[in-house]
């Protein structure tokens, strides 16, 4: 019930949405880059240029084409675990300290069955996103978009996710880690990510949402004095 509050609350802000400011992140969709001929193109850390806007900070992820699966946006998405668990950044910049921003991303998972050393045990994938000292850590259960084989992947039930957060300084980095196994080639994935200005009137709905979110609420708790 309070999700969907939290959603129905989201829904009402994000309707305004010529009212939020400009995208800050730089190639949020991943669809900037290299030619990729066929299903994927695998990056190895650490690595700050083949994806523009981005470094691969640990092991390696999958710049993943919709030959293999379909992105939520574009045509590309990321496999934060290429073979092993990797973690991603960028510092996104033109924040105003004090101002109240939204992180909104869509988050599914790979779904293929077979094959994984990890094996079909692995069907929760865990991701940790972190931005302005508040970290928040996310489950997707790939159990309901099961596919045998990998291409050709007809739904990856794409689900979009929220995070509000106060600027702190200037430029803030904003990481994504994989917490799965580190030697599973199948992990969360992430595309069309976002980050924009909450314009004062907005800011009072989502004080409300966030009121009502007990993800978050533990979220502010953890964060560093
Ligand atoms: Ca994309
Ligand atoms: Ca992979």
């Amino acid at each position: 019930m309070k999700t969907a509050i939290r959603s129905l609350l989201f829904t009402a802000v994000l309707a305004t949405g010529n009212a939020l400011g400009a995208n800050l992140v730089t190639n949020g969709s991943f669809e900037q880059g290299p030619p990729i001929p066929g299903r994927l193109l695998t990056i190895n850390a650490p690595d700050g240029s083949t994806l523009p806007g981005w470094t691969v900070a640990s092991n390696d992820l999958e710049i993943v084409t919709n030959v293999e699966w379909p992105a939520a946006d574009g045509s590309r998405s990321i496999d934060l675990n290429g073979v092993t668990n990797a973690s991603m950044y960028q510092d996104v910049g033109g924040l105003n300290v004090g101002s109240s921003y939204l992180l909104s991303f869509a988050l599914s998972g790979n779904p293929y069955v077979n094959g994984d050393p990890v094996g079909t045990a692995d069907n929760v994938k865990n991701l940790r996103v972190s931005i302005a000292g508040v970290s928040t850590d996310l489950e997707f259960d790939v159990a309901p978009y099961h596919w045998p084989t990998p291409a050709l992947v007809p739904n990856m039930g794409w689900r979009t996710e929220n995070m509000i957060f106060v600027a702190t300084n200037a430029t803030e980095r904003l990481l994504f880690a994989s917490l799965d196994p580190f030697n599973s080639t199948r992990g969360p994935a992430i595309d069309n990510v976002s980050v924009t200005l909450v314009p004062e009137p907005a800011v009072l709905w989502l004080a409300a949402a966030w009121a009502v979110a007990p993800r978050w609420r533990r979220t502010v708790a953890s964060r560093p004095k």
